[in-house]
């Protein structure tokens, strides 16, 4: 029998078909399909026809039923004895130790020493459920996720602006007709493959936009005459983005009518762009200045077109981690807003903005209350209505829901501290590889009283873990998954899970009854979601006319804010911006002094991304043998003519390093990074980890850390030949 899913891994959410190997035909192209490097896979994956992916899949959903049954799978709970050593042991004593490490935890130290760190990578009904855990049966305020290093300066700048934050506030497909597309810090061809179907009428306008300090996959596509890559320095969005604005206010390119009708706080921005001529941010970004005017001139042009009603027409800009993971990224994401502002782009049907939200649930995982000052429904912890209306759902007095706990980054540094965290407990992050400045974290890990990981392989945390606790892969339960459209989905069961592995939502379950918790904890997916529908009843992100049956069908698809009664909202803000008078807010921004000071003699800049064969820390496509002989190690891209005054060739062991860390990775020279920076992939454990080098400087807005800049010195390790 085969099964209509959905992928495990990124927020586009491809549509999947699961059946049991040697059953669908895997198309050419995906040869070696799904997980025939793996010992004794059941299942194939093969691309199932939806809007997002339109049959496509790229190398990671292909190969991703191949960690089901995979040997390195975890199916008994694993305690540390006195000597170090993980052992099995039982579900019962699991358990109980994990309610007695808790209770230990309050004892000594009160309930705020124990934490959670969740997912976007979660279900809703697990994120939903483990904030509600966190706060009514650990009864601590300390939960966060790994949400805040990736998607939270877009969302506050989309609530500073709009008062809303939905990643896409418009169906992926509106894309396709667009006449220009900016794409800023976002290496989509890369990190979301079937996506860059989408970008294909925009490239035969000549209208594909990219800004990247690399000629990545993505900017490539830009050749031949299909648009434009603009190579900035990392971290001088912002300034970039002043510059198009300017010339868009001062060519006469802005959409005076709109700017009038909906936003408020032209004339302030105005005043703030006046400094930004397209020369001066020639100087800070390294930008021409007459590919700044040029590419203010192609917004304008595209929102011309389709008044025109041509059949290419409309203009879309678009943010990624590329500009939002720096400590100003919710001002450069601001300054993104307010250009799209000025040009009408936001509540067009023809038009807009969004960011591209990254981990499979990235967007349903910042909406029920896995965030620190949250709860479900996307409402603010610290409002009085807001605590009553969750309270009242999960019977309990609204003075027993604790207050705003900590962000993420913040929580991590407190791990082992005095008034820190002593407890902590983890749900789907490998946060010793994928945090900034990981040496530090690891250390933290390493300070604990108890550390409980639920994971279903030994990932580089779970590994540090006193618990670990094995839990079910995608393929193995039922739940629903909100894409990178705020389109809600749902993900199914193909195969029975392992003898030995549990669900999170019975785990949750079983705990909350051994430490009394008050109110109720199913294990059924759907009657959590049941209970989540009414818990964000009347919140920004309303789920309450959504069902599991309706999910069933393709046809009927369910953006939400979906109120009960309602047919939901593919496109927002059409009508109005979702602050109470609404009209949208530009904000003037302006760019501070950067998170590190670089360019001392002998540095470079390091920034990080992402290659197409691996996910995030790795700890799932290391372990898929095609994709880790694909990419087995990191590799340090540097442009030739930095790399020959160092003495490095192409291939040499390279030892990159700063005040935090030192990585090593081999050397590749190429011309497509920028000759002031280096990049390195974060997807590595160990001495190759790209966050033992990062640091853990925050956006004071968000709390999204600094992932992009890093200054760093390079030199040779080992010659290739002589290796
Ligand atoms: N293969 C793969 N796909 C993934 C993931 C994965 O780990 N692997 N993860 C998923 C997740 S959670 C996310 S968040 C998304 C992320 O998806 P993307 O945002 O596309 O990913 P990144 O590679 O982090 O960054 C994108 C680009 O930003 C560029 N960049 C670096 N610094 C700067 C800068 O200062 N300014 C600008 N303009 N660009 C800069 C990098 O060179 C890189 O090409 O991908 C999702 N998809
Ligand atoms: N230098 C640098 N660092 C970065 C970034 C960058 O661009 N540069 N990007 C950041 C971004 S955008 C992100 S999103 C983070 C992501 O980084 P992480 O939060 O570390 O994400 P993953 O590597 O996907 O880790 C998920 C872990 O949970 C397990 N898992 C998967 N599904 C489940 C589940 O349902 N339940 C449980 N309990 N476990 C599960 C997996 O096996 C894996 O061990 O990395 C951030 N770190
Ligand atoms: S693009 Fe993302 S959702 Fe689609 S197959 Fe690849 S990893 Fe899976
Ligand atoms: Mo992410």
């Amino acid at each position: 029998m085969a099964t209509n899913t959905h992928c495990p891994y990124c927020a586009l959410q491809c549509a999947m078909r699961l059946a049991p190997a040697g059953r669908i035909a895997v198309p050419a192209g995906a040869a070696s399909g799904a997980g025939d490097s793996s010992a004794g896979t059941a299942l194939e994956a093969s691309g199932r026809d939806f809007p997002t992916n339109r049959g496509g899949l790229c190398r990671k959903g292909w190969t991703s039923p191949a960690l089901l049954n995979s040997p390195e799978r975890l199916t008994a709970p694993l305690l540390r004895g006195p000597d170090g050593v993980l052992r099995p042991i039982g579900w019962d004593e699991a358990l109980d130790r994990a309610a007695d490490a808790v209770r230990a935890a309050w004892e000594r130290h009160g309930t705020d020493a124990v934490g959670v760190f969740g997912s976007g990578g979660l279900t809703n009904e697990k994120a939903y459920q483990l904030g509600k855990f966190a706060r009514l049966a650990l009864r601590t305020p300390r939960i966060d996720y790994n949400g805040r290093f990736c998607m939270s300066s877009a969302a506050a700048a989309g609530n500073r602006a709009f008062g809303l934050d939905r990643g896409l506030p418009f169906p992926l497909a509106d894309l396709d007709h667009a006449h220009t597309v900016l794409l800023l810090g976002s290496n989509v061809a890369d990190t979301m493959p079937p996506f860059v179907a989408h970008l294909q009428g925009a490239r035969d306008a000549g209208g594909l936009i990219v800004v990247d300090p690399r000629r990545s996959a993505t900017a490539a596509l830009t050749g031949g005459g299909a648009g434009l890559h603009l190579q900035p320095t990392p971290g001088t969005d912002m300034a970039l983005l002043l510059g198009i604005a300017h010339v868009v206010v001062h060519e006469g390119l802005a959409d005076q009518d709109f700017v009038q009708r909906r936003t408020d706080g032209y004339r302030p921005l105005v005043r703030s762009l006046n400094a930004w001529w397209p020369e001066r941010v020639q100087s800070v970004t390294g930008v021409p200045a007459e590919l700044v005017r040029e590419t203010a001139r192609r917004l304008a042009e595209g929102v011309r077109s389709a008044r025109a009603g041509l059949s290419a027409g409309g203009t879309y800009i678009l943010t990624g981690r590329g500009v939002e993971q720096h400590v100003d990224g919710t001002d450069t994401a601001t300054a993104a807003i307010n250009l799209s502002l000025l040009l009408g782009l936001p509540g067009s049907s023809h038009s807009g903005y969004g960011t591209l939200t990254g981990q499979g649930n990235g967007q349903g995982g910042r909406e029920h209350g896995q965030k620190s000052d949250q709860l479900p429904g996307y409402r603010k912890i610290t409002d009085p209505a807001a605590r009553e209306h969750v309270a009242a759902v999960w019977g309990v007095a609204p003075e027993q829901l604790p207050g705003p706990g900590l962000p993420a980054v913040e929580l991590l540094k407190s791990l082992g501290r005095p008034g820190g965290v002593r407890c902590l407990f983890v749900h789907g992050s490998n946060i010793a590889v994928s945090s900034p400045d990981a040496g530090a974290v690891l250390a933290g890990l390493r300070s604990l009283d108890f550390l409980v990981v639920a994971d279903f392989v030994l990932s580089e945390t779970a590994a540090e873990a006193d618990l670990v606790l094995p839990v079910l892969q995608w393929a193995e339960e039922e739940g629903t998954m909100t894409n990178l459209e705020g389109r809600v989905i749902r993900r199914r069961r193909a195969v029975d899970p392992p003898e030995g592995a549990r669900s999170e939502l019975w785990i949750m379950r079983e705990l909350a009854a051994r430490l009394q918790a008050p109110s109720t904890f199913s294990d059924d997916p759907e009657t959590v979601f049941e209970e989540l529908r009414l818990a964000s009843a009347g919140g920004l992100a309303d789920y309450s006319g959504i069902g599991y049956a309706q999910l069933e069908h393709d046809d009927a698809p369910a953006y939400w804010p979906f109120p009960a009664g309602s047919a939901g909202t593919p496109r927002l803000f059409l009508k109005a911006f979702a602050h109470p008078d609404g009209r949208a807010k530009l904000t003037p921004v302006s760019p501070g002094v950067p998170a590190e000071q670089l360019h001392r003699a002998g540095e470079l800049i390091l920034t990080t991304g992402r290659l197409l064969e691996h996910y995030q820390s790795g700890a799932q496509t290391r372990r898929v043998a095609e994709l880790s002989s694909a990419q087995p190690e990191p590799r340090l891209q540097l442009h030739p003519a930095t790399a020959l005054p160092l003495g490095i060739g192409d291939g040499d062991m390279a030892e990159i390093s700063n005040g935090r860390g030192t990585v090593r990775a081999r050397a590749e020279l190429t011309t497509a990074v920028r000759p002031d920076t280096v990049f390195l992939p974060f997807h590595f454990p160990g001495e190759q980890s790209a966050n033992l080098l990062t640091q853990a400087a925050t956006d004071p807005v968000s709390g999204m850390p600094e992932f992009k800049t890093s200054a760093v010195r390079v030199r040779v390790l080992e010659k290739a030949g002589i290796l």
